[in-house]
């Protein structure tokens, strides 16, 4: 092969692709750990992802030496092969080599398969703390167990039978180009099975998100940007006041709208305190690009699309303390995080969410601050805090 004809080869160029790829992306890792301002922390992180890109490098030129060493061991073999002939012996028997091969890969991509769903499988998030996410579960294993039925007979027949029916000297290929039966059996079946699957999916869907206004909900906003979320309770009155983004300022950063008198007595809270057992409704907003309300615990997610508010209800039924105990993990949080990569920020967009008893919750939430802080009233010109509700009212309809 001349140089120009290496060139021009496709496979080369994709190699060398792939490697200015990983070059790159180490190189990008790297200049990141070098920032000497960083706080320990961030340097941490930063290490770490350096270290994941060294890893998925390694990993990558390992499978690629792979790759040279299994065609260097072809090319020996076929030259083996062609003494062989020259000698006036009898070659070697390609059929049985791929036949044995095809059953190495059966055994191994098995195991591969095992190994992944034990190792990797213990991953998985622990049972659903919501009441909708059991229906969600049973879905997914129902699925789960569906395909790999189907995985292990597909993946038995087409390796077994490619080494069962190699070539050989003994037999002879029986051409059998069609057949409508066979054909219509392993159309109709897949047909069925995958519409049952979609058509449980869909009614579990519909009972999950299918939801009325009840009295007892509790509302909570909860508002997506760049890279945060930020949450509101309501106040006594259970209601919470409307928004305009137009309203938004450095201190209504969610453009609450102060005319509505609801939003008075809203708070403003760090953490999405939820009590047990009881309905919640997440109203879901967005202010930026299209973010996602994800509690992979509750089986909750949700997309935050800028002026297009989302809502979520669902109703948690294992207290925070209660599945430390379960897991045996005293230092079990569940988390929201955002679902859509939003951008560089992305990974950091989470909060941590605790699931209390109803006394604890009722005792959290008198402690939480209200949105309409000192400053806040500054900008809008009200009064001082001190001043009865009645005139604080009548001013902010003034002001507004
Ligand atoms: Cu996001």
């Amino acid at each position: 092969m001349g140089f120009n004809k290496l060139i021009n080869s496709k496979k080369i160029l994709s190699l060398l692709a792939a490697f200015v790829l990983f070059g790159t992306n180490m190189v990008m890792a790297q200049t990141e750990t070098s920032g000497s301002a960083l706080p320990a922390d961030a340097a941490a992180k930063a290490a770490q992802k350096a270290d994941m890109w060294m890893g998925v490098g390694y990993y990558t030129l390992l499978f690629l030496l792979l790759c040279v060493a299994v065609a260097v061991i072809g090319k020996i073999l076929k030259v083996y092969d062609l003494t062989l002939q020259l000698q006036g012996k009898k070659g070697i028997n390609w059929n049985n080599v791929i036949g044995v091969i095809c059953l190495i890969f059966m055994v191994a991509g098995l195991y591969g398969a095992y190994w992944s769903l034990t190792v990797q499988g213990n991953m998985i998030l622990p049972e659903s703390a919501s009441e909708h996410g059991v229906k969600i579960d049973f879905m997914f294993w129902t699925t789960t167990i569906i395909t790999l039925i189907v995985f292990f007979i597909t993946q038995v027949l087409l390796f077994g039978f490619a080494f069962k029916y190699r070539g050989s000297d003994k037999r002879k290929g029986y051409y059998y180009p069609h057949n409508n039966t066979i054909e219509k059996i392993w159309t109709v079946i897949p047909a069925i099975v995958l519409t049952i699957l979609v058509v449980f999916g869909f009614f579990t869907w519909r009972t999950v998100t299918n939801t009325t206004e009840v009295k007892g909900d509790i509302n909570i906003d909860v508002t997506g940007h760049q890279f945060a979320w930020e949450l509101r309770y309501p106040g006594k009155d259970g209601k919470l006041g409307s928004l305009d983004y137009r309203l938004y300022s450095s201190n209504n950063i969610l453009g609450v709208n102060f005319k509505d008198k609801n939003s008075y007595d809203d708070l403003k809270a760090d953490t999405l305190v939820l009590p047990v057992n009881r309905s919640i409704r997440i109203n879901i907003h967005a202010q930026d690009v299209i973010h996602s309300f994800f509690m992979p615990h509750f089986r909750v997610q949700m997309n935050a699309v800028p002026g297009l508010p989302t809502f979520f209800k669902f109703t948690p039924t294992i207290t925070t303390a209660d599945m430390r105990n379960r897991l045996d993990n005293p230092k079990f949080e569940y988390t929201l995080y955002c679902n859509k990569i939003c951008g560089g920020g992305h990974y950091n967009m989470q909060k941590p969410v605790r699931v209390v008893t109803e006394a604890e919750y009722q005792d959290w939430i008198s402690k939480q601050k209200p949105y309409l802080s000192e400053q806040l009233k500054k900008e809008l010109k009200l009064a001082d805090a001190g001043q009865q509700k009645s005139v604080v009212e009548k001013r902010l309809a003034l002001n507004n």
